[in-house]
């Protein structure tokens, strides 16, 4: 009978008859859940989204970092900074951390709002109507990008897309969605921000045992998870670190790795002829022995991995910039710099001036006292200050100026 009262109005609207009374009103509200406690209510929430809108702020931040350290547009490709030189071992630290923190954050924040999805009647008005919608993609994309970026990091790709491109709209549409919903949320997040405004003077005074359990218990599970992850980038903490996909401790040449050799296809018989070729004003190739008599540097650098691991280690190697001077390359050069490596998104990469000029950029024969081992890049990688892990090429058998 109810649809026929909805179907009814509709064609009368439709045919320019005079309005029946909005068929929505007439719907009887269906038995819902009710909620007394202070678990659901606007206070808790803003409590909640606080933090993690600042998760997703600083994802977000650092997501933008990590995204223009590796596709600079070209003007910005000479100038990006090498340092700090742990400047992307920071940044990508606390991208996967503070995403992985956001997991609890958000499954608490859908759990105290979900009753508002049964707010009867579900469209009031087109203004209404785009409000649930917005507040659609934030949670689709929301979760969307918590799960597909912690499946990254364990190197678990179940879906047909790209990740790193789909990761990075879904960003731009999570953050715009996100802002939007802070505008309209404005004046509740406002009246509830501190527990005496005025929005919340009628409640009372102190948090019921309810809302400080529910609180106590959020904090322990970010905590936890955060305590027994962040290990793999916090070497202080490494010894708690039971759940990240890496641990600093296991790799050969005390080093983790995140690609090996056999899985980049490089074998031994395949380095054992191994020549690099320098092109430049006055192009060369060398040998490994020749490279090694050339004047060596150590420097402690990080490997700094995208998918959130990184540690220091001691390189030996020469110079990239007196492998340019010795090219005849005017100092600044940017390069391109290509493994051999068959196939393989990080065969090639390109590096700017600023890497290139920079006295602690190598390319490295040793790691931690001893010949590069073949899955850390024998014979020869490149180690560059503030640069993320991917382009830091192992089994480097090519360097062009450009
Ligand atoms: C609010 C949530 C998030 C936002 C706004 C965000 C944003 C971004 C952006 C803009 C990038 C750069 C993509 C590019 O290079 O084009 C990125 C990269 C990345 N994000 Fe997120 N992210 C979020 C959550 C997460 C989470 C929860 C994780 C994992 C715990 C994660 C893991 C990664 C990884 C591993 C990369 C590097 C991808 C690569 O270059 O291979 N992200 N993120
Ligand atoms: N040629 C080549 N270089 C590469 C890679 C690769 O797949 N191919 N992987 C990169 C990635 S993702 C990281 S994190 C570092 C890891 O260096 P490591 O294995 O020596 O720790 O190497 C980088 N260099
Ligand atoms: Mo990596």
């Amino acid at each position: 009978m109810r649809f026929r009262t909805v179907g009814a109005a509709v064609a009368g609207r439709l045919r320019g008859l005079p309005r029946p009374p909005l068929p929505t009103l007439r719907l009887p509200r269906p038995p819902l859940p009710t909620f007394s406690g202070r678990l659901h209510d606007a206070r808790t929430a803003t409590v909640i989204g606080r933090w993690l809108g600042v998760a997703f702020a600083v994802c977000f931040v650092t997501g933008l970092i990590s995204h223009y350290l590796q596709n600079p547009p070209g003007w910005l490709a000479d100038a990006l900074p090498s340092r700090p030189y742990w400047g992307y071992r920071l940044t990508q630290g606390l991208h996967v951390a503070s995403g992985t923190a956001a997991v609890p954050l958000l499954l608490a924040k859908l759990w105290t709002v979900y009753p508002r999805l049964f707010v009867w009647p579900p469209l009031k008005s087109v203004r209404h109507a785009l409000e649930r919608l917005s507040i659609a993609v934030l949670v689709a994309a929301s979760v969307f990008q918590l799960a597909t970026g912690l499946l990254n990091t364990v190197q678990w790709y179940p879906w047909p897309f790209s990740f790193v491109p789909v990761h990075f709209a879904v960003a731009w549409l999570l953050t715009g969605a996100l802002v939007l919903h802070i505008a309209v949320k404005h004046p509740e997040i406002t009246a509830h921000w501190s527990r005496r405004s005025p929005g919340t003077l009628e409640l009372p005074a102190v948090d019921g045992p309810d809302r400080r359990s529910l609180m106590i218990g959020l904090a322990a599970a970010v905590g936890a998870v955060t305590v027994t992850t962040v290990g793999q980038a916090l070497t202080p903490l490494r010894r708690l670190d039971l759940l990240a996909p890496r641990h600093p401790d296991h790799g050969p040449q005390g080093l983790p790795v995140n690609r090996t050799a056999a899985a980049a296809g490089v074998t031994a018989r395949a380095v054992t002829d191994w020549r690099l070729t320098v092109t430049g004003p006055r192009p060369r190739t060398l040998t490994l022995d020749e490279l090694a008599a050339l004047p060596q540097h150590t420097v402690t650098l990080p490997i700094a991995c995208v998918e959130g691991w990184s540690k220091n280690a001691r390189w030996t190697g020469v110079r990239i910039r007196d492998l340019l001077e010795r090219a005849g390359a005017p100092p600044g050069s940017a390069l391109r710099i290509t493994s051999l490596e068959r196939r393989g998104a990080w065969r090639v990469a390109e590096m700017g001036a600023g890497y290139t000029e920079d006295p602690l950029t190598l390319l490295a024969l040793r790691l931690n006292g001893e010949v590069l081992s073949l899955d850390h890049g024998y014979p020869a990688r490149i180690i560059a200050p503030n640069r993320p892990g991917v382009l830091q090429t192992k089994w480097v058998s090519r360097i062009e100026v450009l």
